[in-house]
């Protein structure tokens, strides 16, 4: 890639210059990466005002997970939906929050190229006591024809199939990270002019790391091969360089975003109550698998490499295993061992 002749590009300077390198590429995704970040611009705006304004508290509702949703989720996904539903780029989306995904049914939506995944504030359960909280997204090539509605089938494509996927944090400063298959590429929000700023080009997860990140409440509930790859994360070993240091905000957004950058590994298992585990297989899974082997680490549901797995619902559930590669493959070991 050619590199951009300024100290500091913002994501529509980013997203420009990676067109100009393609000269044969629509714009398309580069247009709907910007709708993206503005809507991450807008809700963080309101996630930021959280604790001064009566917008907490629980909106009366419950999501299609059967959880209380809270204002924010909703404030978040009307947003997304907005502008990606008055963008040119996006002939519908499918929302954690929404039952069933929304077709952008007019003639310039027909026309697009691309559906949208997301899950507009992930981790909302946080928002009360100031803990990190994020959007997560999947942006797949629809397989539809152009020209009409797109249509059931274009939502529910194996993971493998994104071209594109990302988050934001909302934290001690505000992320945008995305990867399309050239790379994982983190922009921060600069506040004082409202740009998303290029701050941690071309992201490697690192290839092994010394943090592990799980629910450790659940930990008698997780299956053997788990339980004893856990139990090794705590011990003193030459090989692995343990005992590793266990982190687990309960905030995915930002335990995988710490774990992608430092390096580690990131799971929430199947328990025997609920052996499908809590997270979204097509709002959580599948981009943080994308991001993570874009930037060369590994994601498993424990039989399979999720990118591979053929979603059969909108709001399916699946276990989720992501970090370092070497990480990921001593935890495979354990599973093997017990086989
Ligand atoms: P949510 O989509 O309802 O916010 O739930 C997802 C969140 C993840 O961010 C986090 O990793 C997980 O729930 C924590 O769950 P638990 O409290 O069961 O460990
Ligand atoms: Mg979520």
């Amino acid at each position: 890639m050619s590199t951009i002749n300024r100290k500091i590009s913002t994501l529509d300077e980013f997203t420009i210059q990676q067109l100009r390198d393609f000269p044969h590429a629509t714009g398309e995704l580069s247009r709907l990466l910007r709708d993206i970040g503005l809507a991450a611009k807008r809700i963080n705006v309101e996630v930021n005002k959280a604790g001064l304004v009566d917008i907490l508290g629980d909106y009366g509702t419950v999501n299609v997970q059967g959880e209380d949703v809270k204002k924010l989720d909703i404030f978040a996904n009307n947003q997304f939906m907005g502008v990606l539903r008055h963008g040119i780029s996006c002939a519908g989306i499918g929302s954690e929050e929404m039952d069933d995904f929304v077709i952008f049914d007019d003639e310039i939506s027909n026309h697009s190229k691309y559906v949208v995944l997301f899950d507009p504030l992930d981790g909302s359960g946080n928002i009360d006591v100031n803990v990190s909280i994020g959007t997560i997204f999947s942006v797949f090539p629809r397989i539809s024809p152009k020209g009409q509605p797109c249509t059931r089938e274009d939502f529910l494509q194996p993971g493998k199939k994104q071209v594109a996927a990302g988050y934001i944090i909302y934290g001690s400063s505000t992320m945008m990270v995305y990867a399309t298959r050239r790379g994982v590429n983190g922009f921060t929000l600069d506040q004082s002019i409202g740009e998303f700023c290029l701050s941690h080009p071309d992201i490697k997860c690192p290839e092994s790391g010394r943090i592990y990140s799980v629910n450790h409440g659940n930990f008698f509930q997780y299956e053997e091969g788990t339980r004893n790859y856990i139990d090794t994360c705590q011990k003193k070993d030459k090989t692995n360089g343990g005992p590793y240091t266990q982190r687990y905000i309960g905030s995915m957004v930002a335990d995988v975003h710490r774990n992608l950058i430092k390096g580690g590994i990131f799971m929430y298992p199947g328990t025997t109550d609920k052996p499908k585990g809590k997270l979204r297989l097509l709002y959580e899974c599948n981009p943080f698998a994308f991001i993570t082997e874009v930037a060369g680490g590994k994601a498993t549901d424990g039989r399979q490499r999720i990118l591979d797995v053929q979603p059969t619902e909108l709001h399916q559930r699946s276990p989720f295993f992501v970090g370092s590669r070497s990480m990921m493959e001593e935890l495979e070991h354990h599973w093997q061992a017990v086989k």
